[in-house]
């Protein structure tokens, strides 16, 4: 049931007082580093005797990290450095993330526990099916497989049909993908007649890196007949394996040994009451060479009240509903890209891409949605796609309030991006 079992079922008090104790570390190794030289300069860290007085240090946001880049943050010699990851984001200058071997093993350690906890085991085939490179999801999730002893193929994103053939010959029970790409690999085991719940082995579906939808969580189920477990994480904050789903696919354990978390209102930056939704900040509690004190990840979710069934006392998170720069505004109205998903997902004859353009006209904003049809429903008449067309604005509407112009695309006929799917290109910005 565990992978380590006195961390994982670690009494909330004693908890707390490991937190407090890395957390004076902490403070202490990132003084060390020109950034939080100064930033904490006059800080001492003996005053810290609780996790809740993290909140009298300063926030650390990605502008810092740009502004330090490469080696600003760096507590140790750069000679004890040995793996740079980056976040993702294609404009400005990039961010560059550090480990030590000892952050390694730590991070490999959280990432096992996770896989563990959703009944992965070393008999398992583990299909890595993210990028590998300076993006953490590829190497992170692989090594944290590696570590929990399972035979991992680290495939590497795209290429559908080499993944079907090595998911068959080889007898692949778990993979590791992006949400997006999901919906991309069902259509291609659909494109060779497969059916991958019965031409395949697979039992476990690890997901994230990705906004997503309870409603597309449960169609990845479906479609590969696998339970599918969200996994979220940054790569400022190692990268996957920060919040992990256990078996009772309520929540996300949020690793509290390993990060101290806090939920606050982004523009007071208060925190928010138990159960509200806020800004998730984190503090590395064990990383060495690039330590980091109240990040603000920009992403949006709540601590969920109430104990886990698993017995976890780790604290869950809920799925990342957005984050606070995803948000856009039509005719006043706030639209998170997630809402929009919610909707379309409740639609079976939507496929998993969908985008969201956003135009001036002389009438004003205007919002399209183009959703693309899943491949068992290209045959659908002109006038069964307008009848969906129409149903899925009525949807829009009274989730929205506000009325989009919904376009029904072939399967396919959308672009596709490299990596992580973009949701919405907004054009009023180009005009
Ligand atoms: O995406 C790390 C990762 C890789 C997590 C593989 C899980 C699996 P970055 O490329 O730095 O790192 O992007 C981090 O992706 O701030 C969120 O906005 C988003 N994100 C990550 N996981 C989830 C998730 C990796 N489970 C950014 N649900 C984060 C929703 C997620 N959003």
């Amino acid at each position: 049931m565990f992978w380590q079992k006195d961390l994982e079922l670690m009494p909330p008090d004693q908890l707390r007082g490991l937190q407090a104790q890395r957390l004076r570390r902490t403070v202490e190794m990132a003084k060390k580093s020109p950034f939080y030289a100064k930033a904490l300069a006059g800080m001492d860290p003996d005053g810290i005797t609780t996790p809740d007085d993290a909140r009298h240090l300063p926030l650390t946001v990605k502008q810092d990290l740009r502004d330090y880049f490469p080696f600003g943050f760096l507590a140790v010699p750069r000679s004890q450095v040995v793996r740079l990851h980056a976040s993702s984001g294609t404009t400005g200058t990039p961010t560059a993330i550090f480990h030590g071997k000892a952050d390694l093993k730590a991070w490999a350690d959280l990432v096992a526990r996770g896989l563990y906890m959703v009944g992965v085991r070393p008999s398992d085939v583990f299909q890595n099916l993210a990028g590998y490179g300076l993006f953490s999801g590829g190497l992170g999730m692989h090594y944290g497989a590696e570590r929990l002893g399972a035979l991992v193929i680290p495939a590497g994103a795209g290429n559908s049909r080499r993944q079907i053939s090595l998911m068959r010959q080889m007898g692949t029970t778990v993979m590791h993908m992006i949400p997006s790409y999901a919906h991309r690999l069902a259509a291609a085991f659909a494109e060779q007649g497969l059916d991958p719940r019965a031409d395949t082995s697979l039992k476990i579906a690890i997901i994230g890196a990705e906004p997503h939808t309870e409603q597309a969580r449960r169609r990845i189920e479906e479609m590969f007949g696998v339970k599918a477990y969200n996994n979220y994480g940054l790569s400022e904050l190692n990268g996957p394996g920060v919040a992990f789903e256990c078996a009772e696919q309520n929540g996300l354990h949020l690793w509290e040994d390993a990060f101290l978390v806090e939920v606050l209102d982004p523009t007071t930056l208060e925190p928010v009451a138990p159960g509200q939704v806020g800004e998730v900040v984190l503090t590395t509690l064990n990383r060495r060479a690039m330590p980091l004190i109240r990040y603000r990840t920009r992403d949006l979710a709540a601590l969920l009240p109430g104990d886990c069934p698993c017995g976890r006392p780790h604290r869950r998170l809920s799925r990342i509903v957005g984050r606070s720069d995803d948000m856009f505004i039509v005719k006043g109205v706030n639209v998170y890209p997630m809402q929009v998903e919610a909707v379309l997902m409740g639609h079976k004859p939507v496929g998993g891409n969908y985008l969201i353009v956003l135009e001036s006209r002389e009438s004003g904003d205007a919002m399209i949605v183009r959703a693309e049809l899943r491949p068992e429903a290209a045959g659908l008449s002109p006038e069964e796609r307008s009848g969906l067309a129409r149903s899925l604005a009525k949807d829009l509407r009274d989730e929205l309030l506000l009325t989009p112009a919904v376009e029904i695309c072939d399967p396919g006929a959308l672009p596709v991006a490299q990596g992580k799917a973009e949701r919405v290109q907004d054009r009023r910005k180009l005009s």
